[in-house]
């Protein structure tokens, strides 16, 4: 600021040397694009992670590691109109299971149709809730495409419904991701038409006021958009999905149970589990794998409230592509997905053992269903992991009194 003589304070010039050193690093660190001649920069965390560990380069989730170079549009593909496209329908996958990889290489025209049905279902042995679902079945079924493919979607609300529903699918650029576009009554079908910009893996949702309760009624589920260079091939891929449940009655109380808005708005949950019941990973419906298989997880959270923890009891995620994005981590022990967001893991199985998904925040785990099993069968290696070799009695004070 200048004073009563016109002259410019030290505080300003000191403010103002600092707005340009800060202005300066800033350039430094975003500004290079411009300036990219001797090739585009490289994020240095993804840089990183390719530097560090090559061993592991065989299993890497592949990325568009350059974000400056995005491929969309700079290949001769994403110049062909979309009439000219191939025209093939959505492969969907219901949970546990993920829907199957593309084993494409082009763009194409993907049809999707997914039907809303209200239908009672058992949210625990004995407990019954008014699901509202996409495909019948919580989560909504895993919808895959490729980046660049034009996804023609077509929502359809079944007669028997008797709420208005939608679709906002987070992988859509538009007006509500679709929200407005499919907004449907009962008896009725929308479709609209997007393209798959972004490569990751996106939840969707029904976004019908009240959105809070729609979803909280059972309505999302993942639309993974896997990058043009795909995904490296594993073993066994799952898909799994958390969600928070707000009932009239508290956990484990029999019958068909009325879902408590005032209970979601103080985010007191009575259910957390995986896959829209307790037990939907566990005896029987466990996960299975064998040792020495590459396992990856497509790992949404539908909310509408809780973040989860993810965390798998007894392994190590090996590679977790964060928060469904283009930076991976390796090595990590529980990774956090936000309300509305997705992972992936990936873990090589290394001995016999049955292991536990769950939500970190624990009680969810084991006082309101956010726990599955994921057993895996083969070969024992005592030296990644020897079982007890010893047990005796601990006897503190009769080795003093001796
Ligand atoms: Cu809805």
């Amino acid at each position: 600021m200048r004073d009563e003589r016109g002259n410019v304070g030290t505080g300003t010039l000191v403010g103002a040397a600092g707005f340009v050193v800060v202005l300066a690093a800033v350039l430094a660190v975003f500004g290079g694009r411009d300036a990219t001649a001797a090739g585009p920069p490289v994020d240095p965390q993804v840089q990183h992670a390719f530097a560090e560990a090559p061993a592991h380069a065989a299993h890497d989730l592949t990325i568009n590691a350059v974000w400056a170079d995005r491929a969309l549009r700079a290949d001769p593909e994403d110049l062909m109109a979309v009439a000219d496209l191939p025209v093939v329908q959505g492969v969907l996958g219901y949970a546990p299971h993920a829907a199957p990889p593309l084993a494409r290489d082009y763009r194409a025209h993907v049809q999707v149709e997914l039907e809303v049905v209200e239908k009672v279902m058992e949210l625990a042995d004995g407990v019954e809730y008014r699901f509202w679902t996409f495909g019948g079945a919580v989560p909504g079924p895993m919808v895959r495409v490729r980046e660049g493919d034009y996804v023609t979607f077509t929502l359809q609300n079944h007669p028997s419904s008797h709420f208005p529903h939608n679709i906002d699918l987070h992988a859509v650029s538009g007006q509500g991701g679709g929200a407005e576009a499919t907004l449907i009554a009962p008896g009725q079908q929308a479709t609209f038409g997007f393209t798959a910009l972004n490569p990751g893996v996106y939840v969707y949702h029904c976004a019908t006021a009240p959105v809070g309760m729609h979803v909280a009624n059972g309505m999302y589920g993942l639309i993974v958009v896997e990058p043009k260079e795909g995904f490296s091939p594993v073993d066994r891929e799952f898909y799994v999905v958390q969600g928070d449940f707000y009932t009239r009655g508290d956990f484990g109380e029999p019958g068909l149970q009325e879902f408590d808005m005032l209970r979601a708005i103080d985010e007191d949950a009575a259910y957390v589990v995986f896959n829209g019941r307790v037990g939907s990973l566990t005896g029987d419906n466990a996960l299975q794998a064998k040792v020495g298989e590459t396992v990856r997880i497509f790992v949404g959270n539908g909310g509408p409230n809780l973040a989860s923890s993810f965390h798998v009891i007894g392994d190590v995620f090996d590679r977790v592509w964060v928060e469904g994005g283009a930076i991976f981590n390796r090595d990590v022990q529980t990774t956090l997905i936000p309300a509305g967001g997705s992972a992936v893991v990936e873990f090589d199985t290394n001995v016999p053992a049955s292991l536990t998904l769950v939500d970190h925040s624990i009680f969810r785990a084991f006082n309101k269903g956010a726990i599955g099993s994921l057993v895996v069968t083969g070969e024992q290696d005592p030296v990644v992991y020897s079982g007890r070799v010893d047990i005796r009695p601990y006897e503190p004070d009769a080795e003093a009194a001796r």
